[in-house]
């Protein structure tokens, strides 16, 4: 029987590849030189794109594909897939949640102890044989102070879960006050930063939630307060936040994510009270073995007629 045409946007780890290959004809766009005319050249046996959440599908994209039915993100985040044209197509998308909570959320905290306590700068200064002769400052307490949590879906509660491990007292900011939980709630997210010792974004990018962490939530935040961004990079004015942290108006920032990721704005680098990390919060061989099995899982339910596991909307 004739494989299914699979357009991959970008790579998965060797165990997908191999995996999908068995049961697609996976079409490598990201090996193309052509990219144009390589669509050109299969778009009417396309009816399944994989993708990833840093890649996405765009508008341009599936208007290129006219037999395009399912778009299958390795991700939870689908920021970068345009949901709106394919929900006027009638194009299914799917993406990985929960199989990823427990290790965002387990960055999360690595992060807000690793600003808290600077455990990049400790190693840096151990290597560099400075400990012979100076001191190691004395730094701030993580356990008991406030978490603010800008998002509490599914890898914010996980988030608050390990908080209550420190006895962090928990408030949080979302749209709609989620009834039924013990933790504060903020309609106001600067009234939320206010209130944080800690401020953690983990909410949806896109369009909705650009630049939400504005220069006003980093001042309210204040200059004994932590940022930590495990959401996206869009969520945090990028200026304002370079000029919190040069300025010192804001304690530090421990960022998994950024704009224009992985080429980051490079004043970054030169701030010592920013902890930065490669944009890995579902980056363990567990997780990623996880998520690519439901993407597996989701095409195959696709092709099969049957419900998809994760469709999204
Ligand atoms: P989720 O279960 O959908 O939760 C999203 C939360 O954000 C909800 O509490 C939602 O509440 C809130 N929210 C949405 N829009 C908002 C707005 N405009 N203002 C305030 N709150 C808003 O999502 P999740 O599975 O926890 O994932 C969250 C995000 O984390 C993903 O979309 C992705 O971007 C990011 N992520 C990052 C990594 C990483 O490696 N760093 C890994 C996985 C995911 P309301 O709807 O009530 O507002
Ligand atoms: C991935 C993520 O690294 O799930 C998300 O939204 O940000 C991460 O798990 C990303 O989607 C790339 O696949």
């Amino acid at each position: 029987m004739t494989k299914p045409a699979l357009l991959m946007i970008g790579s998965y780890p060797n165990w997908d590849m191999q995996a999908l290959e068995r049961d697609y004809e996976v079409l490598r766009l990201w090996e193309q030189a052509d990219k144009d005319g390589f669509v050109a050249q299969h778009a009417a046996r396309i009816t399944a794109i994989g993708t990833r959440g840093d890649l996405g599908a765009s508008r341009a994209l599936m208007d290129k594909l006219p037999n395009l039915k399912i778009i299958a993100c390795n991700g939870v985040g689908t920021d970068a897939i345009d949901l709106a044209a394919a929900k006027a197509r009638g194009i299914a998308v799917t993406n990985t949640p929960d199989v990823l909570n427990e290790e965002v959320a387990d960055l999360t905290l690595a992060l807000m102890l690793g600003i808290a306590r600077q455990i990049g700068k400790g190693d840096a200064f151990v290597r560099s044989g400075k400990w012979a002769n100076e001191g190691w400052p004395l730094l701030t307490r993580m356990s008991g102070k406030r978490l603010g949590l800008l998002g509490l879906g599914r890898i914010g509660l996980a988030i608050a879960k390990r908080a209550e491990a420190f006895g962090m007292p928990i408030a949080y900011h979302t749209r709609t006050k989620r009834e039924g939980s013990a933790y504060t709630y903020y309609p106001s997210l600067v009234e939320l930063a206010q209130n944080s010792d800690f401020l953690v974004a983990i909410l949806p990018g896109g369009a909705g939630t650009q630049n939400i962490v504005n220069a006003d939530v980093l001042k309210a935040l204040g200059p004994k307060g932590f940022f930590i961004n495990v959401a996206r990079g869009t969520v945090a004015d990028e200026e304002a936040l370079l000029q919190a942290l040069a300025n010192k108006t804001i304690a530090g920032a421990a960022l998994d994510v950024f704009w224009n990721e992985p080429k980051i704005n490079e004043r970054f680098f030169k701030l010592e009270n920013a902890l930065l990390h490669p944009h890995g919060g579902s980056a363990t061989v567990e997780t990623r073995q996880a998520m690519g099995k439901l993407v597996q899982d989701n095409l195959a339910a696709h092709f099969a007629g049957k419900p998809l596991l994760t469709p999204v909307g």
